[in-house]
């Protein structure tokens, strides 16, 4: 078969004092943190829209890289690409890969050219997953990019949107039941509005909602085991999405009872356009048991836009990661790399290295995570920081013993609250301290 990176060797562990540019310095596959081997913690996953055909075009300039992998022919340049992805994820070392349906196809305007182009491509690369025993981490549809979607897919008010979109998920449903996808995506690119003065928006969350049970019912009725996800982004395109945010998705699944098959997939830049933090996003889903998979990307948080960089911030994958162990892992989830190239990083060897740099930042942010958790002195400030409630009378507000007279009662009676420091300037330092012991 055609080698499409030649200057990109297999890329190995070389340790943290290795200056060569194509290695691992901290991404040990196999190496143990708090009993389980990286690759186990982390599912890394490719995201083939960004690292196969993201060509660095942005809103004010075309591509600046070539994705055609040498060929003209739509349907030979599709396998070509797939043939050169799955040389790259092996060169890598991912174990994973997530898609939209137009991604892994040629280019296919109507929808019956979708769903034969698909199905083909996904035997193809059924081949070429059974050959590299890479799997599917998530599969879904790419109900942003058609005009057909200019008001919405499945929040469209239009019929013809809403049974156009629900026919993409089905036949991207039945690609990730065949590749055998540990999760399904639903990130709505267009499902929110424009503007709130021709929107009927308690029609367009009730329609969404039916949607999501009919593809639950199709998948579920056609083998798919796996998670459905909902992947939060407050805004971009459209002006106000209905996914905002953990939060808010959080309070749609469960006004909708969809519970059962559906947890979050969230993203890092997502995070920072809906003025959170990524852990913070992490934290809520955690706490509500519906913490799935991530998107890990980062913000260039001074531009107002969704730059989905590859991760380089130690300290913000070390407080997600925190999160991530003390949910005990996310099961059909994956760290997938929604992470793509800046525009003016045009050299072959970016792409990979974008990836390498990002897998590491992972590594080390689970490392001093891990440190964090076995150092336990912030564990133990926040431990100690609610003990006011384990005992006398803050024991009985735990145990829904006490009432507003018992409480009042005793607030008459303080002469002064017991009130000490947060103690935030310390607990950073911890963090700087264990960081700079080495990872
Ligand atoms: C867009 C985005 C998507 C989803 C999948 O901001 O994150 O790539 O991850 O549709
Ligand atoms: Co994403």
């Amino acid at each position: 078969m055609k080698e499409y990176y030649p200057n990109i060797p297999k890329i190995e562990y070389e340790g943290a004092k290795s200056k060569n540019m194509l290695a691992f310095k901290h991404y040990n596959k196999d190496e143990v943190v708090l009993g389980k081997k990286m690759s186990d913690h982390f599912k890394f996953s490719f995201a083939y829209w960004h690292g196969m055909n993201y060509d660095g075009t942005d809103m004010f300039g075309v591509g600046t890289y070539d994705r055609t992998y040498g060929e003209t022919e739509a349907r030979t340049r599709a396998k070509a690409k797939a043939d050169a992805a799955f040389e790259l994820m092996s060169k890598l070392g991912f174990d994973y890969f997530c898609f939209h349906d137009v991604d892994i196809c040629e280019p296919s305007p109507t929808l019956r050219e979708l769903k034969d182009n698909l199905a083909y491509m996904t035997d193809y690369l059924k081949e070429h997953m059974d050959r590299s025993g890479i799997k599917l981490g998530w599969g879904t549809a790419n109900m942003f990019g058609a005009p057909r979607y200019k008001h919405g897919a499945a929040t469209s008010p239009y019929l013809d949107a809403y049974a156009s979109a629900a026919c993409q998920v089905k036949n991207a449903l039945d690609a990730t039941i065949k590749l055998g996808g540990t999760g399904y995506t639903f990130w709505g690119g267009r499902e929110g509005y424009e503007t709130l003065i021709n929107t009927d928006m308690s029609f367009e969350l009730d329609n969404l909602a039916r949607f999501y049970k009919m593809a639950v019912e199709y998948g579920r009725a056609n083998g798919f085991k796996g998670t459905f996800f909902i992947e939060p982004k407050p805004k971009e395109p459209t002006m106000h999405q209905y996914d905002f945010d953990a939060a808010t998705a959080i309070s749609f699944i469960q006004n909708y009872d969809l519970k059962q098959d559906f947890k979050l997939n969230l993203e890092g830049n997502h995070a920072s356009l809906a003025g959170h933090t990524f852990e913070h996003e992490v934290r809520v889903a955690r706490i509500n048991g519906l913490l799935g998979s991530i998107d890990a990307n980062h913000a260039e948080t001074l531009v107002g836009w969704d730059t989905d960089e590859f991760p380089k911030d130690v300290r913000s994958t070390a407080l997600v990661m925190y999160e991530i162990l003390k949910s005990d892992g996310m099961p059909d989830g994956v760290v997938n790399f929604d992470s793509k190239l800046r525009r003016p990083s045009s050299d072959e060897l970016d792409n990979a290295i974008g990836f390498i740099v990002g897998m590491d930042t992972y590594a080390l942010g689970l490392k001093l995570a891990a440190k964090i958790i076995e150092d336990g002195r912030i564990d133990k400030f926040i431990e100690e920081r609610y003990s006011s409630f384990q005992s006398g009378l803050g024991k009985k507000v735990l145990e829904d013993r006490t009432n507003f007279e018992e409480l009042e009662a005793y607030a008459l009676e303080l002469e002064e609250q017991a009130l000490p420091s947060g103690r935030q300037e310390y607990l950073n330092g911890i963090i700087n301290e264990l960081m700079c012991q080495g990872l």
